[in-house]
């Protein structure tokens, strides 16, 4: 049997991850975080695949390809979670399962990232864990894939 795909979608500024602000989003880089998916995946039978843009509407394209090649999706929207109807939209249409991430603990920063659009959609919100909540979204992601 072939192994669950899962999509990790990374939107704007999570490129310069570890290059600036380690103190509130830590000193690994997206590289970094994508290979240590990519082990973890391994060892669970699921095939990851991790992309970032810096882009609204290629954020949606990203999710449209998500519907015809994943099984389910990590997303972890950066600004966008606190704006974008486009992407609650397009999450909407994807049939599996959705974990949203966020490095730091939103609701412990300004107010205007109390609020996520994404959470309408997500089957399980991981904040405040650094780049292991993209790990622990895996293992959920294999439960509930499992
Ligand atoms: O805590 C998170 O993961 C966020 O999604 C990160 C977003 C922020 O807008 C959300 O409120 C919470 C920001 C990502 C920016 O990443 C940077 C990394 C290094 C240096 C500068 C920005």
């Amino acid at each position: 049997m072939t192994a669950p795909m899962i999509h990790i979608l990374n939107g704007p500024n999570l490129n310069l991850l570890g290059h600036r602000e380690p103190e509130i989003y830590g000193t690994e880089t997206l590289g970094d975080i994508a290979e240590a998916c990519q082990a973890l995946g391994a060892e669970l039978g699921l095939d990851v695949l991790c992309r970032q843009t810096n882009h609204e509407g290629a954020m949606v394209e990203m999710i449209h390809e998500a519907r015809e090649r994943a099984q389910g999706i990590i997303i972890n929207p950066a600004a966008y979670t606190h704006t974008s109807v486009a992407i609650l939209d397009a999450l909407q249409a994807f049939a599996g399962p959705v974990i949203e991430v966020h490095l730091s603990n939103i609701h412990k920063r300004e107010a205007f990232r109390h609020h996520s659009y994404i959470s309408r959609r997500a089957d399980a919100v991981i904040a405040g864990c650094g780049g292991q909540g993209y790990l622990l979204a895996l293992r959920r992601m294999a439960v509930l894939l499992g």
